[in-house]
């Protein structure tokens, strides 16, 4: 079990207090997570000690930088067991990971016609990307329906196999929902059917223990900044012999081996697809959130999550008028969506705040699963592995109170 107390000792911003003088209760980690002493100064070593561009010089610096980034990508590629280092490309976020497989890897392998498969629980980085593919190329979409109590519809997929898609794209877990997925099972049934599987693991990898050759996905993608690390990096795995065969995205410094007046070579992996002057002082952050995570261990994360999400289903669920989405606690991670009766959930967020309570309202990037539900927005309180039952119970009296106020 987590000592909660120690951990929580580790992100100054939860000692903080907002203008008015109350504590914040941060309960927005699905946005971002809050970010450890470790990481902030992981990051700011470098810029006293080490700061320099990296792969370009001989100098002590420039090494310096090169290993610190190097070494960062080595564990984070440990850190969800990929095969080597070369399969994980540093990004900006999940988001880019996501286009980097649609112009890269689908602009090259995707025609007319072609079906890719989602599900309507998507967040808009793994839908507009290939809604811009279907008006470029013609490709086709299709979804996998989500059912009433929040999970994918296993048997609807099936059918959507037999029309031999090209690949197959889905969250590995829901912000909005917080459904696991059962992504081996999902990856597994895409390759029977001759497709390719690309998973969106920004909800996975920052709360799950992930294991990319066990799942054996194809692509993977996630974000530093949901996982105690900084915002402006992410990565994409991907199989090698995939990765290899792939165009570049970006082209620039960096990704090329040689360049002549009309042409150039492309650079070996991951170099081939990391355009420019990267983001160092992040990947250094990143790997340092990496080792942070690393050392509380995923299962004890996921396991003092899991309580917590337990306790705060039940305690929602006592409120009158409250209506959480999403399937129990068995089925999803840290995330309670949920609306109260006559009550926009932006007045929820709103009066909460008055009480340092920080809770997100609106669609959360995934509009299309709000209008299956048939409702515009949501409030979403979200956990991690520094959130207590004290902030839930918080939650809960803030919840009260917004009834109150409005009659
Ligand atoms: N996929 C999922 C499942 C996400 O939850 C998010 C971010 C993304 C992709 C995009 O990640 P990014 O790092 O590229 O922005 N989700 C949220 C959220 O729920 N509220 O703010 C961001």
């Amino acid at each position: 079990m987590l000592n909660i107390e120690q951990i929580r000792k580790d992100f100054p911003i939860l000692e903080r207090e907002t203008s008015n003088g109350k504590r914040v209760i941060y309960l927005d980690s699905t946005a971002t997570s809050q970010k450890p002493i470790q990481v902030i100064e992981a990051m700011n070593d470098y810029y006293r000690r080490s700061n320099a561009n990296i792969h370009r010089g001989v100098h002590t610096l420039a090494e310096e930088a090169t290993t610190l980034y190097e070494g960062a990508r080595e564990r984070i590629a440990k850190f969800i067991n990929a095969a080597s280092s070369r399969e994980v490309i540093y990004t900006r976020n999940t988001t880019e990971s996501i286009n980097l497989v649609a112009y890269s890897w689908a602009r090259t392998n995707l025609k007319a016609g072609d079906l890719v498969v989602l599900t309507e629980m998507e967040h808009h980085s793994n839908l507009v990307p290939w809604h811009m593919l279907q008006a470029e190329r013609g490709i086709e979409l299709e979804f996998i329906p989500v059912t009433e109590n929040g999970l994918l519809d296993l048997t609807a997929y099936a059918a959507l196999l037999t029309r031999s898609p090209k690949l197959v794209s889905f969250a590995h877990m829901s912000n909005v929902l917080g459904t696991i997925n059962p992504a081996r099972e999902i990856i597994r049934m895409a390759h029977e059917a001759g497709a390719l599987a690309l998973v969106d693991g920004a909800q996975s990898v920052p709360h799950l223990n992930v294991d990319v050759r066990e799942l054996d996905a194809d692509f993977y993608a996630f974000s530093a900044h949901k996982m105690c690390g900084p915002t402006g990096i992410g990565a994409l795995y991907g199989k090698s012999s995939l990765l290899e065969a792939m165009p570049p995205f970006l082209g620039g410094g960096d990704m090329i081996k040689e360049v002549k007046l009309r042409s150039f070579r492309a650079n070996s992996l991951p170099h081939k697809f990391e355009a420019g002057t990267p983001a160092i002082a992040e990947a250094i952050g990143f790997g340092a959130a990496v080792d942070y995570l690393k050392a509380i261990g995923m299962d004890n994360i996921a396991a003092h999550e899991h309580e917590i999400t337990e306790y705060a289903l039940e305690r929602l669920e006592e409120i009158p008028g409250v209506k959480l989405f999403g399937p129990d606690a068995n089925h999803k991670g840290g995330v309670a969506a949920f609306t109260l009766e006559g009550i926009h959930p932006h007045d929820v967020a709103q009066i909460l705040d008055q009480d340092g309570i920080a809770v997100r309202a609106g669609h959360h990037c995934a509009q299309p699963l709000h209008e299956k539900f048939g409702i515009p927005a949501t409030s979403r309180a979200s956990f991690y592995l520094y959130s207590t039952k004290d902030e839930v119970d918080l939650l809960v009296n803030g919840l009260y109170k917004v009834k109150k106020m409005f009659g």
